[in-house]
């Protein structure tokens, strides 16, 4: 068993009550480790070689921009997705599309995903990211692990609480952080309350052209959206998002945006605003369609809330939603049945920029307030009618009944949890069993590297009546929000197809052919174990001739149709590198500035032969 000392020093700065939480946490550890079980925490954890993990974690990877795929219950790391940022490795961002698709970023900042529903369940096809850094949101393919499409989403500044789908993923909501004028259009901060908004956009997604689409934007008021989610069968056709600073503060938010008691969830009915748009009832800003509420009404709503909330998470019954405290200690389990009485008897309390406030007491089920817990974040569920939320600040996890408000149990964390994610957590069917705590601070979990610790992913068994952590691993900074979902849901494919319409792929080494247009070289080339080929009726056809200031397009196509043989193509020198998997074809195109030789070779490892995998690129100079 290990032993934890809390340390509070430095953790929760700022919050007063920091060491009276800790003070409280600590005795259960005693209860924990006198928890007896028939299989040890190592058992369980352990998945004996050759055989596979039970779910898949699509952990977001924040800061860094992309996603990162776990296993459960090993918790062992399989993969990095690059979706907003370059991936040397992969060339991701390198290649001509992914390039494109980056559309000149080099950083992103990745928080929530979302998987693909189907009846409020996840379906395991595609996989929905949020960019708060530069406003984008993004699709990957769970076929095959890629990233398909990234859409720039314009009078939005730092999408934040989505993406969130709805429950047949009609709809990816993407909520923003900050408040900007529409266009981002320059506008002194005194103009804020009048001249800002806080823009919620509607996206869909073209599964058969894999593309994503702004269907309409709405107008809100210059608030920060935080968290959100879609409602789920009798709530199905609406979702919620939280609020904070609906003071309209412009500096020091810290103190400014926590002024009022209360900021509001914001409920809208999504047919209904699609019906409005439909209706014309909308404005173009930007090309886009947005909706002004104070203009049109209809379909949005407020609903008082304690100020400052985080989270908000709809029950997988889809009848309540619990939005999470943040500064305020406890859950607010909101009823969608009382909310829609409300709205259909027009019980309004007022209204903020034309969006009607529901009144509190007409919308709540009930405020669970655990003793001493503080920092209340974001709430999963399990299969059995539970709900558990993470404790920022008392670093730990509170498993609480939602229909009655009993807390069932508390588990210490190592530290300051922000989400968690439980197996299939956020969808009509929870799958109980594992949660994982995404911790913000690991403080001494693992070898000293410096300053700055390693972020921690906790995975607790929440089979039984009582949680228990099982493992703790370092995590790549930063676990925001993460989906898990069952491994036999995921159906990858071994090798990509042939794929005759595509017009760069060459299947046979005697189609292989420089083309010259003007200063345009096009390369159809092949890749194979273990040689290139990039024009089978040169001398050599492994090198690659072009003239000092012509634009180079490599086509190459791996023609090892065999499950894991991956060519990369790397030109020395010139900083360029990507990768084909079996079967598939990949562009990469680049000026030949630099007049000289330049050996080319294939950078991961394919057979015995692997090093042999070269040739040269010789550019003439002018
Ligand atoms: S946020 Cu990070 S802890 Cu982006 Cu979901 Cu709440
Ligand atoms: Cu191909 Cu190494």
């Amino acid at each position: 068993m290990k032993k934890w000392i809390p340390i509070a020093t430095g953790l929760a700065a700022g919050f007063v009550a920091a060491t009276i939480a800790f003070a409280n946490v600590s005795p259960s550890l005693t209860t924990q480790a006198s928890n007896s079980n028939t299989k040890s925490d190592a058992e369980k954890v352990y998945v004996p070689y050759g055989q596979k993990d039970e779910y898949y974690l699509f952990d977001s990877g924040g800061h860094s921009g992309q996603l990162f795929v776990y296993g459960v219950p090993s918790m062992r790391e399989i993969r990095t997705i690059p979706v907003f940022s370059p991936d040397p490795a992969t060339g991701y961002g390198f290649d001509t599309a992914s390039k494109k698709m980056l559309g000149g970023y080099t950083w992103g900042d990745l928080h929530h995903p979302a998987i693909s529903e189907t009846n409020g369940n996840y379906n395991g096809k595609y996989l929905f990211a949020t960019d708060v850094g530069n406003s984008r949101a993004a699709v990957v393919n769970l076929s095959s692990f890629t990233t398909k499409d990234i859409i720039n989403v314009p009078n939005t500044s730092g999408p934040h609480c989505a993406a969130f789908v709805t429950q047949n993923t009609e709809y990816l909501f993407l909520p923003t952080r900050f408040a900007v004028p529409l266009g981002q259009e320059y506008q002194p901060l005194d103009q804020y309350s009048t001249k800002y908004r806080g823009v919620m956009s509607a996206l869909t997604f073209n599964e058969s052209k894999e593309k994503l689409n702004i269907a309409y934007q709405v107008a809100l008021p210059p608030w920060s959206y935080d968290l959100s989610d879609a409602g789920k069968k009798s709530s199905g056709d609406w979702a919620v998002l939280t609020s904070y600073n609906t003071e309209e503060a412009t500096t020091t938010l810290e103190i400014n945006a926590s002024q009022a008691d209360r900021d509001y969830i914001v409920l809208f009915n999504w047919k209904e605003l699609a019906q409005m748009v439909k209706d014309g009832k909308y404005e173009e800003v930007n090309g886009q369609k947005m909706i002004f509420p104070e203009k049109e009404k209809g379909g949005i709503y407020l609903v008082p809330v304690a100020k400052s909330p985080h989270g908000v998470d709809v029950t997988p019954d889809g009848k309540y939603f619990i939005a999470s405290g943040k500064l305020a200690p406890m859950m607010t389990v909101f009823s969608f049945e009382k909310a829609f009485k409300a709205i259909e008897n027009k019980d309004f309390a007022g209204e903020r920029n034309g969006i009607p406030i529901l009144k509190y007491k007409s919308v709540v089920e009930r405020e669970v307030n655990p003793e001493n817990a503080l920092g209340p974040l974001h709430t999963q569920f399990d299969d059995k009618g539970y709900a558990y939320t993470t404790m920022f600040i008392s670093s730990e996890i509170v498993k609480w009944n939602y229909k009655t408000g009993e807390v069932l149990d508390r588990v210490p964390v190592q530290y300051a949890p922000g989400h968690s994610v439980a197996a299939e957590g956020d969808t009509a069917s929870p799958q109980g069993k594992y949660l994982v705590s995404l911790n913000k601070m690991s403080k001494d979990n693992f070898l000293s590297v410096g300053p700055s610790h390693p972020e921690t992913m906790q995975l607790i068994d929440i089979s039984g009546k009582k949680m228990r952590v099982i493992d703790t691993v370092p995590a790549n900074p930063e676990p925001h929000y993460a989906q898990m979902i069952r491994a036999d849901k995921i159906h990858t494919i071994n090798v990509y197809p042939k794929d005759p319409s595509n017009p760069d792929a060459v299947y046979k080494q005697t189609d292989t052919r420089i083309v010259r247009k003007g200063n345009e070289v096009h390369v159809y080339g092949t890749a194979v174990r273990s040689r290139f080929t990039f024009d089978h009726t040169a001398k050599r056809p492994d090198s690659i001739e072009v003239n000092q200031g012509d634009h180079v397009f490599i086509h190459l196509t791996n023609i090892d149709f065999d499950e894991d043989i991956t060519h990369g193509f790397a030109i020395n020198s010139y900083n360029l590198n990507m990768e084909v998997q079996p079967g598939q074809t990949n562009t990469l195109d680049f000026i030949a500035d630099k007049a000289g030789t330049y050996p080319l070779y294939c950078t991961n490892f394919c057979s015995a032969l692997h090093q042999e995998m070269t040739g040269y690129l010789l550019v003439k100079p002018k």
